[in-house]
């Protein structure tokens, strides 16, 4: 049962955060996470925090390279209701103090006081602390919480939350202590799937924490969704995953009824883009996402982190090759966002700045697609023979087809020496590697990049038509659906083979999908296991789904219910929100 709340309708990134108030009866599920809180805290929550999950229709791993992507909020949500502790309960004296219960059995109840120190960053640092000291000047200072990177646990993303709401409202000695608080989550987004548990975990917390110490509004001071999201971006970040931002947007942007374009450079933006509608005889009906999930794990903590972790860095060194054989000059590494570690985004803005030097950020669509057509050849230059060859370096013993950089080469074909190189490129993740896949990763990105616009131009001239409709004018919906899908297919290829995120269960699952009725099919998410997205016309999506529970081998002996969790049709959903409880 899906709780009827009323549905806030944001339009711009500058919009506050306001509270909106419901009572204890208005939903099922809220009255569930509500009922079970006073049953294990003995009151009733302040607040409840609902994030939702994300779905990735096109655009993967292209964030953290700062290119657009074309998510939606799924309907699936994380709730976190919370309340200040009871001032008589143990515990209820430390600043900050956290007692943290999950409904989910599986996930065993914790207790954590954060803790406030000060910042010791370098013996300069230190060293100017203590004269400071002697001088009795005010001393920045931090909170800390323990959070254990290399194993999985449900509680690391309440505090990755929190983190962020300690460190941004508490550090100044004016801002007061923060509350001790009893927290409950529950979740229906499944984890490791692709479908963004960890961002509606984070979301979802630092929503509740931020709620809980009054800090949503503060006189005249709101929380907008922009700096929400770049909170929340931040804060999941201390998980150990250095992602980009598209997920913590997606559930704090999401839209009923609109796909977003996000894009990340010069600055946070969201466009509403809303899907074509494709007509049967007489019909117009709506095309439907279908997320089916592989069930096979990907947790991000062990295998998918490291993996992940090493995309991000070969796509940063791929940028910054990219950039010296385009011959830009040292001033555009200096001005990068990352000094001196720049991104392909910014790289194509250079390149575009060189070729038409009336170009500025932020750089329109349509330039931007020419620019990126432009470098699909270029990127050739970055083959491991070419670069081998550019620096007279011997191939010998590299096994035939590689196209990777073994660490040395790399870099020597940076320029930089070894020092510099950990430093600027190693020194912030767990990487390992015999090869760096500089080229496949580079051709991913920038033909994933030009199919994100394309896509875009697909819905846009949907609509256009659809609002002004004329005989002989561009393609019919049928059309734009099947141009969406052949998109859709086109960056399932590129992930599988130039990317090398998706696995053998989610190449047969996407093929099960392509063969039961979908016009496109592939992986969403980080990969490696987790859910497929496939676009379907509305009319056939119930027999799609009956043709992919029978055919898919994972799905074999699983109950309904289990199924239904497995493969279900979505709709772009409404984001993040904080309800208050009267
Ligand atoms: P998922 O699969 O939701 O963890 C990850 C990253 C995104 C993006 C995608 C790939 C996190 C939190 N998110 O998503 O930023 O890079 O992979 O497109 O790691
Ligand atoms: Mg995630």
């Amino acid at each position: 049962m899906t709780a009827e709340l009323p549905v806030p309708v944001y339009t711009s990134l500058g919009d506050a955060f306001p509270t909106q108030e419901i009572t204890l009866k208005q939903a099922a599920r809220f009255n569930e996470v509500a009922e079970q809180f006073i049953a294990r805290f003995g009151q009733k929550p302040s607040y409840i925090a609902r994030a939702p999950g994300r779905v990735n229709l096109i655009g993967e791993h292209i964030d953290y390279a700062l290119f657009g992507v074309f998510p939606t909020a799924i309907e699936q949500d994380i709730l976190i209701a919370c309340a200040p502790h009871d001032p008589s309960r143990p515990h209820s004296r430390d600043p900050g103090h956290v007692n943290a219960h999950n409904i989910h059995p599986k996930y065993a109840p914790q207790s954590f006081t954060p803790m406030l120190r000060r910042r010791r960053e370098s013996i300069a640092q230190q060293e100017k602390q203590a004269k400071d000291e002697a001088d009795d000047v005010h001393l920045e200072s931090d909170w800390h919480l323990e959070i254990d990177t290399r194993e999985l646990r449900w509680e690391s993303y309440v505090k990755a939350g929190y983190y962020g709401v300690l460190n941004n409202y508490f550090t100044a000695a004016s801002s007061g202590h923060p509350q001790p608080v009893d927290l409950l989550v529950t979740g229906t987004v499944p984890p490791g799937s692709g479908v963004s548990s960890s961002a509606a975990m984070v979301v979802a917390s630092t929503l509740a924490f931020l709620a809980v110490n009054e800090k949503l509004e503060e006189g005249s001071e709101t929380v907008t969704k922009g700096r929400l999201v770049s909170m929340a971006v931040q804060n999941e970040n201390r998980v150990g995953v250095n992602s980009g931002g598209m997920d913590q947007a997606a559930s704090i942007l999401g839209t009923a009824n609109s796909a977003l374009y996000i894009s990340f450079y010069p600055s946070l933006a969201a466009e509403l883009v809303t899907l074509p509608t494709t007509i049967s005889g007489s019909l117009e009906e709506e095309a439907v996402f279908v997320v089916a999930n592989s069930l096979v794990v990907s947790d991000k903590v062990v295998g998918a982190k490291t993996r992940y972790n090493l995309r991000v860095v070969e796509t940063l060194l791929a940028a910054r090759l990219l950039a010296t054989h385009l011959g830009l000059p040292p001033s555009f590494f200096t001005s990068c966002v990352t000094p001196n570690r720049p991104t392909l985004r910014e790289v194509v803005g250079a390149f575009l700045r060189v070729r038409y030097p009336d170009t500025v950020e932020p750089i329109p669509e349509q330039r931007l697609e020419s620019g990126l057509e432009l470098l699909v050849d270029v990127i050739e230059s970055l083959r491991g023979d070419v670069v081998r060859g550019a620096l007279g370096l011997e191939s010998a013993g590299v096994p035939e087809g590689e196209s990777g950089l073994k660490l040395e080469e790399i870099i020597k074909a940076t320029g930089m020496d070894e020092k510099t190189f950990r430093e600027v490129y190693l020194s912030w993740v767990d990487v390992e590697a015999t090869y760096f896949q500089i080229y496949k990763r580079a051709r991913h990105i920038v033909t994933e990049a030009l199919r994100v616009l394309e896509f875009r131009d697909v819905c846009l001239s949907a609509s256009r038509t659809a609002s002004s409709p004329s005989e002989d004018d561009s393609p019919s919906n049928l059309t734009s659906l099947q141009a969406l899908g052949t998109l859709m297919n086109a960056s399932q290829e590129s992930c599988s083979r130039m990317f090398e995120c998706s696995c053998p269960e989610l190449d047969l699952l996407t093929k099960i999908c392509l063969h039961s009725g979908a016009l496109g099919s592939r992986l969403t998410g980080a990969g490696w296991g987790g859910c497929t997205v496939s676009l379907v016309p509305a009319s056939q999506v119930d027999s799609f789904i009956q043709a992919v529970k029978e055919k898919y081998p994972g799905y074999q002996g699983l109950d309904e219910a289990k199924l239904n969790e497995a493969i279900f049709a979505t709709r772009p959903g409404s984001g993040a929100f904080v309800y208050k409880l009267t």
